[in-house]
């Protein structure tokens, strides 16, 4: 348990830090969430907890710390170690490393990237998200046919790195219908103990 509190810097509607939200609540940690819209993320305050100008950034004490995907890793070091969120296996590891690295590359980028611009008009080439999208999805669909999670046979950081812009894609117009096995992985995910899922939004018509 922290002996000092945990503040999470992020919206409601960021899947980055909605995977951390998922992390936090599924390790019964207790926090405090800080809404940071984006008018607020280049002010001189935010900018010394993350000059990048990005949302989620985590507080634990005297400790501030930037990037999703790091901080899923420091959570389950620092609160669950030995756990099967991070595994300690070379392999498994490795393959968890995959699936982070995956997360903030064609997630990030496909469907992750078509939310933001049929959402909030982001800049950004829909036709591009939606072709690495095009790749991703019958990749995680083909390799999620004979295994339960990304990584190993339990759920793991990547597979709440990868979760919530996957969930979410129809949002961007990409459609997950016949990626059956993508579907059945999201309802593994849905159905853990303290799962909260993300506001939705609508669905583009077409979709
Ligand atoms: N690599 C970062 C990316 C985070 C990110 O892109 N956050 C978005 C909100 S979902 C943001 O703050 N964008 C503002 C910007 O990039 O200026 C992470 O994984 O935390």
């Amino acid at each position: 348990m922290p002996v000092s509190e945990i503040v999470l810097y992020g919206t409601e509607l960021s899947g980055h830090c909605h995977r951390v939200v998922l992390l936090l609540r599924m390790l019964g940690l207790p926090y405090r969430f800080v809404a940071t819209p984006i008018e607020l993320r280049g002010t001189a305050e935010f900018r010394r907890l993350n000059p990048l100008r990005q949302i989620p950034v985590l507080q634990d004490g005297d400790l501030t710390l930037a990037d999703s995907n790091a901080i899923l890793v420091y959570l389950a070091k620092r609160y669950a170690s030995g756990s099967h969120w991070l595994p300690q296996d070379p392999l498994a590891a490795a393959e968890v490393q995959r699936w982070l690295s995956i997360a903030a590359g064609e997630v990030r980028h496909g469907p992750c990237a078509a939310r933001m611009v049929m959402q909030w008009n982001f800049p950004g080439d829909i036709e591009r998200a939606k072709r690495i999208a095009a790749v991703l999805l019958p990749f995680m669909n083909e390799h999620l046919s004979n295994r339960s999670f990304l990584a190993t046979e339990h759920a793991t950081i990547a597979d709440l790195a990868c979760y919530s812009y996957v969930a979410h894609a129809p949002e961007g117009g990409i459609a997950l219908g016949g990626y059956d096995a993508v579907l059945a992985w999201l309802g593994r995910i849905e159905a853990l103990p303290q799962f909260t899922p993300m506001a939705g939004l609508p669905i583009p018509a077409g979709t």
